[in-house]
């Protein structure tokens, strides 16, 4: 009853967080870099507002801003195992994680997302490889369009210096059967280019990255997203083992850390590959199409054509989308979700995820290593584990 009421709870609260993100200074505006930053980035800003008054701001097509919000970059505790520093987005700076919120887009949609650079310049100075590289973070992103001044680089000098702040605008181009343009809907992902170093290789290894979806007029909507960042030292979201894993069995709150849907809810996963290896994406128990957006559209013939998959390469800069129905045909219980490198898994690229009984209660599970020693498994219990894995 715990579990459930703190799921339900959880899910609510991510609801309205992201109800308040969308709403907040919602509406139509100009798109002008923030002037409010600080002197420091009065340079900066005074630049693109004279590319925005020159029309240069705004990508082709984004006549409105449809929504506004901010987004904080902010030091967060040190890595518990390795002590590299840690850094994060949020909506705010309270809320700050790694992977960041996920960013959802709708196809014609036009937002101005104003980043706020709160990362101590000490953090900043330490990260970086090059004394000469310029201190700062960005807003980089993939798969919308967006022009130079929201690239987030140094290159176009679109970057946020710290104490600073910049408005960078994303839009999601439609599909045009006019001029042949592809549409940006998909799975993509953002992140800074600019801390540490010219690529923001440092900024991204420390957290600064996280999940875009943009959705077709129609595209099926799933009841939860989970963005799943596998990257260097066999990490997903940047943890590996039990670090990867910190769903509470009587509360678990839905995070970077808790895979956990109920039975029967329709589960999108977003897969970035970040760093510098070669990852495969796999989850026991589930598969999917593999189509832009994880579903078949029955609407349409030939679907049987599309491959159905349970594990999908995924390299440094690649993004995709998986949606599964929790625990279809195999019941809820505690699924294993890593990387398929076998040398990855065994050193710690894995990580669980929990489908829960339709009352939104964790199963006692043979074959998982729960905290509550009551549930401990015995030993060979993992043999016979799908037998215990329906009687939700
Ligand atoms: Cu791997």
């Amino acid at each position: 009853m715990n579990a459930r009421r703190g799921l339900v709870l959880a899910v609510v609260a991510l609801t309205l967080a992201a109800a308040g993100t969308l709403a907040r200074g919602g509406g139509p505006g100009t798109g002008e870099p923030n002037a409010a930053g600080d002197k420091g980035v009065a340079a900066v800003n005074a630049a693109a507002a004279a590319a925005a008054a020159a029309g240069a701001e705004r990508p082709g097509g984004c006549t409105v801003i449809d929504r506004r919000f901010n987004l904080y970059a902010v030091e967060l505790p040190k890595d518990p195992v390795t002590n590299q520093i840690r850094l994060g987005y949020g909506l705010t700076p309270e809320s700050a994680s790694y992977p960041g919120p996920l960013i959802e887009m709708i196809e014609g949609q036009c937002f101005a997302i104003t980043l706020y650079n709160q990362v101590p310049v000490a953090t900043l100075e330490a990260l970086r490889t090059d004394p000469n590289h310029p201190v700062g973070v960005s807003l980089h992103t993939h798969g919308v369009k967006y022009t130079q001044m929201s690239d987030g680089t140094v290159h176009s000098n679109s970057f946020v210096p710290p104490g600073g702040s910049r408005t960078y605008i994303w839009y999601a181009q439609p599909r045009n059967t006019t001029t042949g343009a592809q549409g940006t809907a998909g799975y993509w992902w953002y992140h800074d280019h600019v801390g540490g170093g010219p690529h923001g290789t440092p900024g991204i290894a420390s957290g600064l990255f996280g999940g875009v979806v943009v959705r077709r007029q129609g595209d099926p909507r799933p009841d939860r997203t989970y963005v799943l960042a596998f990257g260097d030292r066999q990490t997903i979201n940047l943890r590996r083992s039990s670090e990867a894993d910190t769903c509470d069995e009587q509360n678990p709150v839905p995070g970077p850390t808790c895979v956990v849907a109920k039975v029967g809810e329709k589960v999108e996963f977003l897969v970035i590959g970040i760093g510098n290896d070669m990852h495969t994406f796999h989850v026991h128990g589930h598969s999917w199409a593999d189509t832009r957006t994880g579903v078949i559209d029955g609407s349409k013939q030939l679907v049987d054509s599309v491959p159905i998959i349970d594990n999908k390469t995924v390299g440094p800069g690649d993004t995709f989308g998986a949606r599964v129905i929790a625990g279809e045909s195999v019941g809820p219980g505690h699924w294993m979700l890593h990387c398929h490198m076998q040398f990855h898994s065994d050193l710690g690229m894995s990580t669980t995820f929990h489908v829960l009984d339709q009352n939104g209660a964790m199963t006692a599970h043979a074959g998982h290593a729960p905290a509550n020693p009551v549930q401990a498994a015995p030993a060979g219990g993992g043999q016979d584990a799908t037998a215990h894995g329906n009687h939700g």
